[in-house]
């Protein structure tokens, strides 16, 4: 990148003088003094409708942002990333995601190969295996099909698997039953086997390293709990793995011919298309799979040819980096109104949390303006019943992106209008609250007015689509990925490294043997560490009443 430092871009410059002038305006009067704000503040592509009328910009501010997008070479880093340049700086990787969902026809290569005829040839290999289990063809140890699918993973080979199920859980295969296993708590590995049978069980284990403790744990937990019950020739049958690593795959006993690869420029976070999206595909089968890449690939080729000014994903980004580094808000909240997409603020929260929350630029220099926010979030309507209260009234502005649909993929009475009623609603009563006089109007005490004031002003986007297909969550998790992108790239951090996820992982090895040891050996961490470990040693020893 050769983009300034972003404090010396003259647009981020021209940003902070433009802030003073408009950080007391109020949406009321935005929209009051402008009647058409909420027809010209929109975009739309890829069937996903975008209001971002609600958030606290002017025309002035839209256009100093793109004019920072300008200048922070957006488009050269975008194109840079779909060619295949090395943009994970940090681990010196190409980020690749979207050749995960190029079309067969399409070529890319990438240090003399092509990658999308590699992502194909995985992609047919996954479709065989798919139709062979979906079908019955595919037999366990004992000659009974599958009817029941397993994942074990964790962090991007969880959240994408486990967030897709739950999203087009409509869409799959209703006979079969999916369960994920993520934690190493061996409570998550034992209830989720608890009521299968193990002859009707298979075994997904995704791990792009195939070296990760809680993922490798589990497996091995997994195997003895499916060897005891059908012996260890039964592997074979009920164990595949998906994994870049094919010796460790080899070691742990699967065979090489039930590994579905992908590539070191996918990035965990980045790889629910990947093969690691297995389980989606045995779900809802791999006609309804390719639907999901069109939806991706449409997205992609949106972010790569729209201007700016109708660039999805790069409005959002912007509205981003205004409501983080201008308005000040150090959090997000995504609310989808759909219960399908009850994980999905979850699957967000890796995405932008991992791939923002850096503290120096790719160049290794501390940054010195805030750069990622903390995303959360609940499926409407149940949030609104507890934390919107602090969304509404507190005094932490949360600009929230409300994601609504106006068909229902389980239409049943009124449920669905009353259900996005609330989409809208909120939008409103965020934006324009309600003042001290018009509280008053409603006859309210005079001592009880202040507490019903809602001062308003918090910003929304307003995302809306006609239906929850496989190819809209496509096209809504692409526009996400490149509005992480989009902020990452003003903010010039590496977007697609996480060592502060490394420090833990290497102090827990250490502690491990500590807590484990048949002898209790000295203990040389802080006062405080060293404290606890001493009184888990105790505990652990001590009989309780349940005779543990
Ligand atoms: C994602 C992260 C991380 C990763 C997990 C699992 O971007 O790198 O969440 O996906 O740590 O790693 P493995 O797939 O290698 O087991």
């Amino acid at each position: 990148m050769t983009a300034l430092p972003l404090r010396q871009r003259p647009a981020w410059m021209s940003l902070i003088r433009h802030f003073e002038e408009v950080h007391s305006l109020h949406l009321r009067d935005l929209f009051a003094s402008d009647a058409t704000r909420g027809l010209r503040l929109r975009a739309q592509a890829e069937g996903l409708y975008l209001d971002y009328s609600k958030n606290r910009v002017t025309d002035e501010t839209l256009r100093l942002l793109f004019e920072l997008a300008r200048e922070s070479e957006l488009a050269e880093q975008r194109d840079r990333m779909f060619r295949g340049d090395h943009l994970n700086v940090s681990e010196d990787r190409a980020v690749l995601h979207v050749a995960l969902r190029m079309p067969k026809e399409a070529t890319l290569v990438v240090d003399g190969v092509d990658v999308v005829e590699q992502v194909h040839r995985v992609l047919e290999r996954m479709t065989t295996f798919a139709l062979a289990v979906r079908s019955g063809e595919w037999k366990g140890h004992t000659g009974k099909s599958i009817k029941n699918v397993v994942n074990v993973g964790i962090g991007g080979s969880d959240l994408g698997p486990v967030m897709a199920y739950e999203a087009l859980r409509h869409y799959s295969r209703r006979d079969l039953t999916f369960r994920f296993v993520s934690n190493v708590d061996a409570t998550d590995l034992v209830e989720a086997l608890r009521d299968l049978d193990a002859a009707e069980t298979l075994f997904i284990v995704s791990s792009k390293t195939f070296g990760t403790l809680e993922t490798l744990t589990n497996a091995q937990s997994a195997r003895q709990w499916l060897s005891e019950r059908l012996g260890e020739d039964a592997v074979a049958k009920h164990f595949v793995a998906v994994s870049t690593n094919d010796v460790k795959v080899r070691d742990f006993g699967i065979a090489i011919e039930n590994m579905f690869g992908f590539w070191d420029w996918v990035g965990g976070r980045y790889s629910m298309e990947s093969a690691i999206g297995l389980s989606t595909m045995l779900a809802i089968g791999p006609e309804q799979f390719n639907q999901l890449l069109e939806g991706f690939h449409a997205m992609d080729e949106h972010f790569r040819s729209a201007p700016f000014e109708q660039n999805l994903p790069v409005i959002m980004g912007l509205l981003a980096v205004w409501n983080r580094n201008f308005l000040d808000c150090p959090t997000v909240g995504v609310m989808p109104y759909d219960q399908y997409l009850r994980r999905l603020p979850a699957y967000l929260q890796q995405l932008t949390m991992e791939s923002n929350g850096k503290h120096v630029t790719i160049a290794g220099v501390e940054v010195d303006y805030p750069t990622g926010a903390t995303y959360w979030g609940e499926a409407g309507t149940n949030g609104q019943h507890s934390f919107y209260q602090l969304i509404h009234q507190g005094t932490t502005i949360v600009p929230v992106d409300l994601i609504g649909f106006a068909k229902s993929l389980n239409p049943l009475g009124g449920h669905h209008d009353i259900l996005t009623s609330n989409v809208f609603a909120q939008a409103q009563a965020l934006a324009f609250g309600k003042t001290a006089e018009e509280v008053r109007a409603e006859g309210t005490a005079d001592q009880i007015v202040a507490h019903r004031v809602m001062t308003g002003n918090r910003p929304t986007n307003v995302l809306l689509a006609e239906l929850l297909t496989p190819r809209l969550l496509g096209s809504l998790v692409a526009l996400y990925e490149h509005s992480v992108f989009t902020q990452g790239t003003i903010w010039g951090i590496d977007s697609f490294d996480q060592w502060g996820v490394e420090l833990g992982k290497v102090l827990a090895t250490q502690i491990i043997p500590e807590l484990s040891a048949a002898t209790d050996s000295e203990l040389a961490h802080d006062s405080s560490t060293n404290a606890l470990i001493a009184l888990y040693r105790t505990l652990k020893k001590a009989g309780d009443t349940y005779g543990h």
